[in-house]
């Protein structure tokens, strides 16, 4: 029986505009974090932050508009290599951001030890953008695009193998910001996605419900990728691209809370929250609570027991 889990920072703000961001590992660790799951009954490691060239010297030397290309590949790359020292431990990956363009690196971390590896990807946006279709030539809007095997090989190769997912094991929650070429790849590849619409219409037990049930019948392994723009900007003040119309804190929650009870997910990470931009602590605190609905707060709440986290 594994309790063990292991914190990774990846102060990551190269694949978007927006300063601040690469704080964010800082901002969830004052948030307490260590301390939250420690409290939870769990062994906590703190692994420290992954070495990411400032932005200062980071510009893309080859002929690309994917910003910081060079950069942001060379992070992801030891990112990757320290998601999978975690895991041969045996201990449960919990990353921390940084902008989304982390999720390259942790997926070709996590998905080596899996068949079939399942994503839930909490988000107000898809990131299924390529570089032909990227609106702004941010990675942060790729990754899960990157992960199909789709995009620049100085990205879809990290790790040495590619794809790192299959279209048909993702599930994405909160979509209300895709772009054209985005919501084409998803019809094209057919993603299962919940946008807000769903989430209303269905309410989100009923969402998470059919997310949980559909990913347990196809996925050996699952991770959570959640990006707290996800969650509407009232309650989520601190990330660089705000949209109106989100997933709300209690739901939030509740989905974190359902997908404890399931038991299934094997790794998160936690991702765009940037200090600079947020009511004092308020986003990084969010942050924080949710990782303890996901590792089993309500559980424990309710006398049940902790979570196992066996990682294989
Ligand atoms: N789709 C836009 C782009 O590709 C915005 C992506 N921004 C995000 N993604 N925060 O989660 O640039
Ligand atoms: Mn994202
Ligand atoms: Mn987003
Ligand atoms: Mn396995």
């Amino acid at each position: 029986m594994k309790r063990e889990i292991s914190i990774i920072g990846a102060p990551m703000d190269l694949g978007q505009a927006r300063r601040g961001v690469d704080m964010g590992p800082s901002a969830i660790r004052c948030a307490g974090l260590s301390e939250r799951l420690q409290r939870l009954g769990y062994e906590v490691y703190d692994e420290g932050d992954i070495e990411i060239e400032i932005r200062e010297r980071a510009k893309s030397t080859s002929s690309t508009h994917l910003k910081n290309l060079e950069a942001v590949a060379e992070g992801n790359q030891r990112l990757c290599t320290k998601v999978q020292e975690v895991i041969s431990l045996g201990r449960f990956p919990l990353v921390v951001g940084g902008d989304h363009s982390i999720a390259i690196g942790t997926l070709a971390g996590v998905s080596k030890r899996a068949e079939n590896l399942g994503v839930i990807w909490y988000d107000a946006h898809g990131d299924l953008n390529t570089a032909e279709t990227s609106p702004s030539g941010n990675i942060h809007g790729m990754p899960l695009a990157v992960s199909l095997g789709m995009g620049h090989p100085l990205l879809t190769n990290i790790g040495g193998y590619l794809p790192k997912v299959k279209p048909e094991n993702i599930v994405i929650i909160g979509a209300r910001s895709l772009d054209i070429g985005e919501k084409e790849l998803i019809r094209e590849k057919g993603i299962r996605v919940y946008t807000m619409h769903e989430i209303d219409r269905l309410g989100m037990t009923k969402v998470m419900e059919e997310a949980i049930s559909y990913l347990k019948e196809r996925t050996d392994h699952v991770h959570l990728s959640l990006d707290l723009d996800g969650l509407d900007p009232k309650e989520a003040p601190g990330v660089g691209t705000p949209v109106v119309g989100g997933i709300s804190y209690r739901e939030s929650h509740l989905a974190m809370e359902m997908l404890a009870e399931a038991n299934f997910i094997t790794s998160a990470e936690f991702v765009e929250i940037n200090p600079i931009l947020d009511d004092l602590n308020r986003t990084a605190e969010v942050a924080v609570a949710l990782v303890g609905s996901l590792l089993g707060e309500n559980l424990l709440f309710e006398q049940k027991n902790l979570l196992t986290l066996t990682s294989s």
